[in-house]
């Protein structure tokens, strides 16, 4: 671990929080300069509390992204929640991260699922209203206003992590809400996950663009093979699990072209982020009910937080 004397230097935890599609991963992959946290336009991509670290010469912020607050309906998503709820109690100070995109109108209740998580806790919380850049500057001051009024908040920061918008600003609050502390880990560090987890969030994000309806919600990956080789090409094998037989069909598809289609932008994405070739191999496997049940959450290391 290095060691900054430099004094009044700022280190901690901050849990991005709230309802699913918001924006959430988008935000940390922007923060941390690469993509490590899986982002689609369904909600429910994120499943695990996935850790963005970022170093300046007066701080280091150690972002944690989770799982958008939901109201569980399987095991797979009680367990969702739990990281969700420890990454608060863990976190210095929370971005609760709210949708320009919802007006009056929309269904607001996970939203103010995830603000009355919040409410309970003494932590710092940081309101932003993200995907401003959907809204002219009118309706954008009215929306932040009407939040404000439903929530209670003083300040709700404006941003848009897609354009990269308010968020210099944002993280200068963010910066003023920490504790002075040198830092945890090594500067060059950017997330503290295996190769192995990557690639199975990749992998994932892919099924997650490609399929509609019940399939993405039904099916994780689980790596069963992962051999480097010393001047040969890494061998990756990853299982696909969904619950039922016509998963299994539609998700391999006529003559597997739809498996064989999802493998090739796996493999391009994923040998951008490892930085050297692979050779990817998927198999689909049917695992009835396994988001209900313990033993695949736990093999698939969906409990371990
Ligand atoms: N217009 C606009 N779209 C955005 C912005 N940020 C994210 N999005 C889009 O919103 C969708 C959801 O983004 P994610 O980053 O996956 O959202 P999330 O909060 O992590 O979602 P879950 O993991 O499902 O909870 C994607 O289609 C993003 O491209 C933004 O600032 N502006
Ligand atoms: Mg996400």
């Amino acid at each position: 671990m290095e060691n900054k004397s430099k004094q009044n230097y700022h280190c901690g935890y901050v849990a991005i929080v709230g309802a699913p599609n918001v924006g959430k991963s988008t935000l940390i992959n922007l923060i941390v300069g690469k993509k490590i946290s899986a982002v689609t336009s369904k909600p429910q991509t994120t499943r695990h509390k996935i850790v963005g670290i970022t170093t300046t010469d007066e701080y280091q912020i150690i972002f944690i992204d989770t799982p958008g607050v939901l109201q569980p309906a399987y095991l797979l998503h009680e367990v969702m929640l739990k990281q969700t709820k420890a990454s608060i109690d863990n976190a210095d100070s929370i971005i609760f991260m709210l949708d320009a995109s919802l007006d009056e109108r929309s269904d607001m209740n996970l939203q103010t699922t995830a603000f009355n998580i919040l409410k309970k806790t003494d932590k710092n919380i940081i309101p932003v209203l993200n995907k401003a850049d959907l809204l002219s500057q009118i309706i954008l001051e009215k929306r932040t206003k009407y939040l404000k009024d439903l929530y209670g908040f003083k300040e709700i920061i404006p941003i848009s992590a897609k354009n990269d918008e308010g968020t210099k600003g944002m993280m200068d609050i963010v910066v003023s809400t920490l504790p002075e502390h040198p830092p945890f880990y090594p500067s060059d560090m950017i997330s503290e996950h295996s190769e192995r987890f990557f690639v199975a969030e990749i992998i994932r994000e892919k099924i997650f663009e490609k399929y509609q309806e019940e399939i993405p919600y039904s099916t994780t990956v689980d790596i069963v093979e992962f051999k480097e080789q010393e001047g040969r090409k890494d061998v990756i094998n990853a299982e696909i699990y969904v619950e039922k037989d016509q998963q299994k069909g539609i998700l391999i598809g006529k003559k597997g072209l739809a498996l064989k289609a999802v493998g090739e932008e796996a493999r391009k994405e994923i040998e951008l982020f490892l930085e050297r070739p692979v050779y990817l191999q998927l198999y689909v496997k049917v695992r009835e009910k396994w988001r209900e049940q313990q033993k695949w959450l736990k093999r698939l290391g969906y409990d371990n937080y």
